[in-house]
């Protein structure tokens, strides 16, 4: 579109900037009005942090955004997007109606709940808008790697709340974006100088625009509005201009609040008695004088749209927009009107001023002063919305049935997993080309060097590595390239997951798929774990591989060493979570993992397992830095299958079984010294691998509900399993982690359960030191199953210390 039609359609955007602002309005006052509340709870809806933002989003939505562009919206200003998909045709009014209620339109902008086409989630603040970042550096990595170039390029646009910008996520990605050399990336900040509770402090612009041109962004700050830009062309207006920039933000705030008497009573006081200025205020009645205090840039559709079109795609630009807080509503600048409702009778007050009539509060087009064809003509042609379905897919990418490793007589599953992608490394295969792997610092600690050797580190510039160019000898080869396939992130853990979440949502977002794998030491999970389940929400796709864990890791110390991450796998919603303790697992369970990564079918849980396995999802691997030794043994198709299903009997009980230990992870020696401790005084005892807890647990859950549904046969892998354990047998459960984790398996068939993990911070020491401190030695489980099973006394029992 030209400039020269988007100036004779500035009437049509202001129109639609008023429809937004009234439907906005109208759909939370519905929700908290008018909608029946059994509950009698009010629902929110955040009136005025969405008006900040009505200017901004009309320019964006209704002219300035093409399809490819995605945006992450501020997640309060979450009614004027569905208004405004509305108004395109893309929402319907039943969910605007039911806003916040049950089906209805999202409180915050969801990906997966919402029908209107959300890009990216918000909710969490800050996350979003890193996402943004790195959903502009995936599309370099994707077009760099030859894919999607049919495509025009997309820009990856935040709209952020001013006060967003304390999350300290940013800065991180911030950090990254510039060493990636991030284009194609807008941050529009909606510079209310209001948060939550409070204003916020004097200057904070100033700062932002040093840190962000620090960083190689291009920022553009919008403060004054068109009409105010006039103003200060009259003589006098210089003067008015430096009563503004002088002016302290409570103060302003208070004065758009409190309206244009109190603006002229305040400017007269301060600035009246000179002149020229006195005139240009005089020449103004109250609304007038109102209208020009108002006029923030951030408000101003000329100076948005000019500003919008004249950043330069090469550059990240940052928008700082001056803006008020609940602009056009009665609680406009006030500090508290953060969850702030109109009254009825304000509403009342606002639609006249909107001409809407009783009864016609969502039509399209009431109250406007341009013709209704005129405006849906203009509808029917906005670019953004004129391609149909924006949201991409990409087929699923073959993978292997195996992964094929060495297995070595003793080794650990980090090796294991080092050695399954070194195999993978060597593939030309779409398989092969398709893994993206990243990691915060840890690439080599966490065993991706030899992938790493292979594939290539990417970035959009070739950078050589200069030890190996100066011939001194290293074993890693740490070359960058744009054909590269490992992103070498710095430390910050928020930055592993914000990434993996573009990475994940490739398919969607370029119609390319990738298989992205992010490697961490298991502990620093919870450093990131708000951007994990932000990850996880928005349904992105990849391979999370946590390693080293536990107390296992005796030498590091408590720091280091994980506890409560399996009791994070378990309950994380979109992560399937494993814990195998053998390498055969290890590949087995990757395998499977690469096509459930790329699933997105049915939600109906399978009759064999009740997984919802045809849905798909995120993987965890639990893996561990300790070598044990490994079970030679072949794969059969059923084995594979209880693997991935959570558990098979490593040890089958018999008829007469009195104790079944049930262990996961590296723990498994001292699980199976423990059953061969008891050999001679239990009878036929039982040894339970647990490769997935979750899963397991699950499919249990699953298949409950489904029997009180009424599906009488509904049976989890967990109760077929135990369909033999006799009941007077007691099950020892055992990882080193939160034993919570596996304790839930008494309540399976009601056997008697001791569950025995790590529940207090580990420290240093050697293996056996830590694992007898912390009661998860063979000897600590043999107490537990003399303690809770039927039997005579265990011979080899020790006595604890
Ligand atoms: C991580 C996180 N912490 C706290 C909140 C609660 N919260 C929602 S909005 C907000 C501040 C809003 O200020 P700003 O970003 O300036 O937006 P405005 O309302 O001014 O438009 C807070 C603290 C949240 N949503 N996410
Ligand atoms: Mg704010």
């Amino acid at each position: 579109m030209s400039e020269n039609t988007t100036r004779d359609n500035l009437p049509i955007l202001a129109a639609l900037e008023r429809k937004v602002l009234w439907l906005a309005s109208w759909m939370i006052h519905n929700a908290n009005h008018l909608r029946e509340s059994a509950d009698g709870l009010k629902v929110g809806g955040h009136q005025a942090s969405s008006a900040s933002l009505a200017t901004i989003m009309t320019a964006l939505y209704f002219d300035i955004l093409r399809p490819q562009d995605r945006v992450a919206v501020k997640p309060h200003a979450s009614p004027i997007f569905h208004a405004i998909q509305y108004l395109l045709g893309k929402q319907t009014r039943e969910r605007l109606e039911a806003f916040r209620g049950y089906k209805g339109a999202q409180s915050y902008p969801s990906r997966t709940k919402d029908a209107d086409d959300v890009d990216f989630s918000t909710g969490s603040v800050g996350l979003g808008v890193a996402q943004t970042l790195f959903a502009s550096l995936t599309q370099d990595y994707v077009r760099a790697h030859g894919w999607s170039l049919d495509r025009p390029e997309g820009r990856m646009v935040a709209l952020v709340g001013d006060a967003e910008l304390d999350e300290g996520n940013i800065f991180e990605a911030l950090l990254e974006g510039w060493k990636q050399g991030l284009r194609n990336c807008w941050w529009i900040v909606d510079y209310n100088r209001q948060s939550l509770d409070a204003v916020v402090r004097e200057g904070l612009w100033a700062r932002y625009e040093q840190l962000f041109k620090n960083f190689g962004w291009d920022v553009v700050i919008l403060k004054y509005g068109s009409l105010q830009q006039a103003a200060f062309k009259e003589p006098g207006g210089e003067t008015l201009r430096r009563w503004i920039d002088s002016c302290p933000n409570q103060l302003y705030s208070a004065l758009v609040f409190a309206g244009g008497a109190a603006w002229r009573k305040r400017l007269n006081d301060e600035i009246g008695d000179q002149g020229d200025v006195s005139r240009l205020i005089e020449r103004r009645n109250d609304d007038g004088l109102a209208a020009l205090m108002n006029n923030l840039g951030g408000h101003d559709l000329p100076s948005v749209l000019e500003a919008f079109r004249s950043a330069d795609p090469e550059k990240p630009t940052c928008f700082i927009c001056y803006t008020v807080k609940g602009f056009g509503l009665p609680f406009a600048g006030h500090k508290d009107n953060h969850a702030g409702l109109m009254t009825p009778q304000q509403m009342e007050t606002f639609r006249s001023a909107n001409n809407v009539r009783p009864g016609h509060e969502w039509d399209r087009f009431e109250g406007l002063a341009v013709p209704a064809a005129q405006l849906q003509s203009f509808l029917d042609r906005v670019p953004f919305a004129a391609s149909g379905a924006r949201r991409l897919n990409a087929p699923a990418i073959d993978v292997p049935n195996s992964l094929p490793v060495t297995v070595q007589p003793v080794m650990s599953t980090q090796t294991g997993f080092g050695g399954i992608l070194n195999e993978i490394s060597r593939g030309k295969d779409e398989f092969a080309r398709h893994i993206v792997t990243t990691s915060p610092d840890v690439t080599v600690s966490t065993n991706l060097g030899p992938w790493v050797n292979r594939r290539g580190l990417f970035a959009r510039q070739a950078m050589a590595d200069t030890f190996k160019s100066e011939h001194i000898p290293s074993t890693f080869n740490w070359e960058f390239s744009p054909k590269g396939q490992h992103i070498e992130l710095g430390i910050a853990e928020m930055n592993l997951f914000i990434l993996l979440s573009a990475l994940g949502l490739s398919h969607s977002i370029n119609g390319e798929r990738l298989l992205p794998i992010g490697t961490l030491y298991d502990p620093f999970i919870a450093r990131g774990l708000d951007a994990l389940n932000y990850a996880c929400y928005q349904d992105a796709r990849f391979m999370l591989v946590a390693t080293p864990s536990g107390i296992t890791l005796a030498g590091e110390g408590g720091a280091h060493q994980s506890i409560a991450e399996p009791l994070i796998g378990l309950a994380q919603d979109g992560l399937a979570s494993f814990e195998p303790a053998y390498v055969d697992e290890l590949s087995a369970i990757m395998a499977w993992a690469f096509s459930y990564m790329q699933k997105d079918g049915d939600s109906a849980p399978s009759e064999s397992n009740w997984l919802r396995d045809e849905t798909g999802g995120s993987v965890y691997l639990r893996l561990s830095t300790r070598p044990i030794e490994q079970i030679q043994r072949a794969m059969t198709p059923d084995l594979r299958q209880q693997i991935v299903d959570g558990a098979y009997w490593q040890r089958k009980p018999g008829p007469n079984c009195q104790v079944v230990v049930a262990y996961s992870g590296a723990i498994a020696p001292e699980a199976i010294e423990a059953v061969g401790l008891m050999a001679e005084d239990r009878r036929d005892v039982g040894l339970l691998a647990i490769t997935s807890a979750d899963r397991l647990n699950a499919g249990w859950t699953a298949a409950q509900r489904a029997r009180e549904r009424g599906l009488v046969h509904a049976r989890s892998h967990i109760e077929r399993l135990f369909a033999e354990v006799p009941p007077h047998c007691g099950i020892v459960t055992v990882l080193d982690g939160h034993p919570a984790t596996l304790a839930w398996l008494g309540a399976v068939a009601g056997h008697r359960t001791r569950a025995l993990g790590v529940e207090h911070f580990g420290q240093t020491g050697s293996l056996a030191d830590l694992y007898r401190h912390y009661g998860i030695d063979a000897n600590a489980i043999v107490a537990a199953a003399q303690a809770i099973a039927p039997g005579r006394p265990i011979r080899h029992l020790k006595a604890l210390p």
